[in-house]
């Protein structure tokens, strides 16, 4: 049996995410740990918060902080709010982990030795106003492929091409926003990441078909481009420090660039996550050697992040000569828009995840980011589009089925699954269409095609309604009681069958679902048996529970009040 280690990318520490982060990377990959572990299989989910780089310094600097009291205060709201959303990971960790120091220095060794590092001079971004260095986002400016006005010095959101801060039109300070700028001379490591294309070209060919085009498309497009090699280390305090027995201490009170030291960090989480355990050596067997070969590597990001994991990080993986596990499959999203325009955490534009639960209980988020995740374009939030799918898919197909089923049982049968009457075909009919529809939805799931998976979930529920609607129970009971009663059964069979389905996407309402039947497992599993078996469970007489109101419909009202509070049409 394959074994399944899961990472999502990093959040930066920089404060609390927005949907369209959410949706991109840690969503998905909770909804797919929940998928395989519904389905029995031996899972490792992993996230961390990415705490190193300019980002992070910059976000402390404006909130008046020391960076590491910063960073400690902002991992733990970000594991709180990812709790509160449901999100299961076994560990979340953090880049700036003792783990990670160790490893991340560990790797950079072995490049050294290796001979795949190499100590150059290089022409870096200093501002006179600041006095001091300004490594990546520490500048902004005109990106010169695409003319986007506020790129950042290590990559232009816009078109989501890898800058280097010389490069930009017209570059200003982000700390004091200064233009008196000139360029000096500093001494850094660099990767010699040009090196490996050969080997990078045939990887990322190998995985052609079983990566979204997205993906292999920047992938190649990156490597078409002519990769460079890149600065590794930069002029800052707060980071992985250069070892001193690397170039004989020529790097003395350097540190490590971000993108370097983030992704060992899905290395180092997993070796947190063993000592948390008291079980230090555990994470070996998920990434090392041939104790690792029966693991599946699933990694989800949004599409800024693909050139880091499809060439960088396999880079520092290919160089260190050591056989580490590399990336089976990797998720990439666009981006999702808010109300026509960007999410933006810098101007603070759209819906962040903590505003998000005060206004709405995390299922709700969850089906609509999932219902609609950015798989082959980019998509779109907007409140009344996001309303409709709520009111529709969650109020009106699902919750009201439950709800019908289940108070109609309390109503006519005392709350009990009703005996008598056998499943004749038009319940035969209705467990052929859902053995097809259940079986296309897992491979949807294990295939990663979360929109057509979450379609297929959606298009069950539609056919119990409307299997509901043929056997009207409540026509039948009065001339044919034991018409209804088999139509209640199968009813509440399906309510039970729906608390299974839905536990990947909406935990929380599944377990509502499920307790209407009887209690839930802490992981529900996915159906195993065909669906006549499954539909075929309930035991007669015993009791159900008919949950409180399971989605309540977003009013006008509301959707009026929200477009006022967060901006937008
Ligand atoms: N911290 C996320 C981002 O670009 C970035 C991912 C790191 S994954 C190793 O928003
Ligand atoms: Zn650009």
């Amino acid at each position: 049996m394959t074994r399944i280690l899961i990472t999502s990318a990093l959040p930066y520490i920089n404060g609390v995410k927005h949907l369209g982060n959410l949706v991109g990377s840690q969503l998905p990959a909770d909804v797919f740990a929940r998928f395989c572990r519904a389905r029995g299989l031996e899972t490792l989910a992993l996230c961390a918060t990415d705490e190193h780089g300019s980002t992070t310094e910059l976000a402390a600097a404006e909130a008046g902080q020391d960076v590491a009291a910063f960073c400690a205060v902002q991992h733990a709201q970000q594991r709180a709010t990812g709790d509160a959303f449901g999100l299961s990971w076994d560990y979340f960790g953090r880049s700036s982990s003792p783990q990670n120091h160790e490893l991340t220095q560990h790797f950079a060794r072995q490049l050294w030795k290796n001979g795949f590092l190499d100590v150059r001079t290089s022409r870096q971004v200093y501002s006179n106003a600041d006095k001091r260095f300004l490594p990546d986002r520490y500048v902004i400016g005109t990106c010169p492929h695409c003319g986007y006005d506020r790129a950042r010095g290590d990559q232009c959101e816009n078109c989501t091409r890898v800058l280097d801060p010389v490069d930009l039109i017209s570059p200003r300070s982000a700390i004091s926003g200064s233009s008196d700028i000139e360029i000096r001379d500093s001494t850094h490591l660099f990767l010699k990441q040009s090196e490996f294309v050969p080997r990078l070209r045939e990887w990322i060919a190998s995985h052609e078909g079983d990566w979204p085009v997205l993906v292999t498309s920047i992938a190649n497009k990156w490597l078409d481009e002519g990769l460079h090699d890149r600065g590794i280390t930069r002029d800052v305090e707060w980071g992985v420090p250069v070892p001193d027995d690397i170039a004989d201490g020529a790097l003395k009170g350097k540190v490590f660039y971000v993108w370097f030291d983030a992704p060992i960090e899905y290395i180092g989480c997993s070796m947190e996550w063993a000592a948390s355990r008291d079980t230090p050596d555990a994470w070996k067997s998920w990434w090392f050697g041939d104790a690792a070969k029966d693991v599946t590597y699933y990694q989800f990001m949004g599409k800024d992040n693909i050139p880091f994991h499809t060439v960088g990080f396999p880079v520092t993986l290919m160089g260190a000569g050591e056989p580490w596990k590399f990336v089976d499959r990797l998720k990439g999203f666009n981006y999702i828009n808010y109300e026509g325009g960007k999410f933006s955490t810098s101007q603070k534009r759209g819906v962040f995840m903590d505003a998000a639960l005060e206004i709405l209980p995390a299922d709700y988020w969850r089906y609509y980011l999932m219902a609609n995740a950015p798989e082959s374009s980019d998509s779109n939030f907007t409140w009344d589009h996001f309303a409709g799918v709520i009111n529709k898919d969650l109020a009106d197909v699902l919750g009201n089925f439950v709800n019908r089923v289940t108070r109609f049982c309390v109503s006519r049968f005392d709350g009990k699954v009703p005996a008598g009457g056998t499943y004749g075909d038009e319940e035969q009919a209705l467990i052929a269409e859902l053995d097809q529809r259940v079986s296309a939805c897992a491979g949807c799931f294990e295939a990663l095609e979360f929109r057509k998976a979450l379609a297929e979930l959606r298009a069950i529920w539609v056919a119990g309604n409307e299997y509901l609607t043929r056997a009207a129970p409540w026509t039948a009971i009065k001339t044919d009681p034991a018409r209804a009663a088999v139509g209640v059964r199968m009813g509440l069979n399906l309510v039970h069958l729906f608390g299974h389905l839905a536990w990947p996407v909406i935990p929380e309402s599944a377990r509502r679902i499920h307790a209407a039947i009887q209690p839930a497992p802490d992981i529900i599993p996915w159906p195993k048996e065909a669906m006549a078996g499954f539909l075929e469970q309930l035991t007669p007489g015993q009791p159900i529970h008919p949950p409180e109101v399971l989605f309540s419909k977003i009013a006008e009202e509301q959707i009026a009040e929200w477009k006022l509070r967060f901006g937008g049409s």
